[in-house]
């Protein structure tokens, strides 16, 4: 018999490392009270994991494009949950459109492909769970952003970039292949259960992104905490909804935890807080007095972060299903992101920007 198995897809991302710290320890803890369920946390990525997480799942480090280690996959473990983290951020899919469509779009037709076989074979629907991005949406310009303050799911989904147009479209194909290909084919059993959460600009305190937009808040802030001069791509007024890591891994395994009952629907807006780049800085300031932050604005990362919400209305997943971010602004910094980064750097240097692998989501 096949082992069951969880799959994590751009597991060393920055998402995907803080998603295996929480799922390894739930399955400890379940350990602990059922004895060994036979649960596996496969995860897959072009680069390795950190050591301190190889040890608690079997780590694959290939492309999802490579369908042979697909197949593989699926001969030897029975999925039954799948957490599809890989994609190219929204500056670097900018500069790699082709790549881009490749990973985000066919990468994940190919996870939905896989999710819906194994949902037939098992005869029950494997979870399919799909991070998505403030980048759906796309405000034409600042007097719209400035009126739409707080968008709804449905609202302004017009993407201005690669990256949200490849978010938009899996969603609708995940969409697809959970309620529409099952009434095609209902002799077939059922189709994949499609979750997705759209998320703000993430900041963590282990990681920083590589290739995002929203990238200038973690850098200003692990630069400021190394001492190092930082200048920011944007201009100091433009306001994006943010959110800390914790909670990013909260909304993913809470989402995946509820009866689909209760789901009204397959995507939901999810935010924290929301932040100028000057109330950023003006943030950081407050725990790193001498950080040396300057504004360099960039047109072309600028022009993305115009285009996105300066707010997210997140009311529905709030209703149902409780979604309630465990960090506002003043938590997120003052007990989740200072401590966590101060103790980061203390002997260790890591150059900005530089850390974090190719495949992954912030
Ligand atoms: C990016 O900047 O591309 C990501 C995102 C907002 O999805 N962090």
């Amino acid at each position: 018999m096949r082992a069951k198995a969880t799959l994590i897809t751009g597991a060393a991302g920055e998402v995907g490392q803080a998603l295996i710290q929480a799922l390894a320890k739930e399955r400890a803890k379940d350990r602990n009270t059922d004895g060994d369920n036979g649960r596996h946390i496969l995860t897959m990525d072009l680069n390795p994991l950190p050591a301190h997480l190889a040890t608690s799942v079997t780590h694959i480090q290939a492309s999802i494009l490579d369908t042979a280690t697909l197949d593989r996959l699926i001969s030897e473990y029975e999925i039954e949950e799948i957490y599809h983290l890989a994609a190219l951020l929204s500056t670097r899919a900018e500069f790699s459109p082709d790549a881009a469509h490749r990973v985000n779009v066919e990468g994940t037709m190919g996870l939905l492909h896989l999710a819906a076989q194994q949902s037939e074979w098992r005869g029950e629907p494997v979870r399919f769970l799909f991070p998505s991005s403030i980048a759906v949406f796309g405000l034409p310009d600042q007097h719209t952003k400035q009126q739409y303050a707080r968008v709804r799911e449905w609202e302004w989904n017009y993407p201005s970039t690669m990256y949200g147009c490849n978010k938009l479209y899996c969603e609708m194909l995940g969409i697809y292949f959970s309620r529409h290909y099952r009434q095609l084919a209902a002799d077939r059993g059922p189709s994949l259960d499609f979750r997705a959460v759209r998320f703000p600009g993430l900041i963590s305190a282990d990681t920083l992104p590589s290739g995002g937009t929203s990238d200038y808040g973690p850098e200003m802030l692990h630069a400021a905490a190394q001492g190092k001069p930082y200048a920011c791509f944007v201009r100091e007024d433009v306001r994006i909804p943010f959110m800390a890591m914790p909670d990013a891994v909260k909304a993913l395994v809470d989402i995946a935890a509820v009866p689909l009952e209760v789901l009204s629907r397959p995507v939901y807006n999810i935010t924290s807080f929301s932040l100028s780049a000057g109330d950023f800085r003006d943030r950081v300031r407050s725990f790193f007095p001498d950080c040396q932050i300057t504004f360099k604005p960039d047109s072309k990362r600028q022009r993305i972060v115009d285009s996105w919400p300066s707010d997210l209305d997140d009311s529905t997943a709030r209703r149902d299903w409780n979604w309630s971010p465990d960090y506002d602004v003043e938590r997120a910094f003052a007990e989740y992101l200072v401590p966590m980064i101060r103790r980061r750097y203390e002997g260790i240097e890591v150059p900005i920007g530089k850390e974090s692998p190719d495949q992954q989501l912030g």
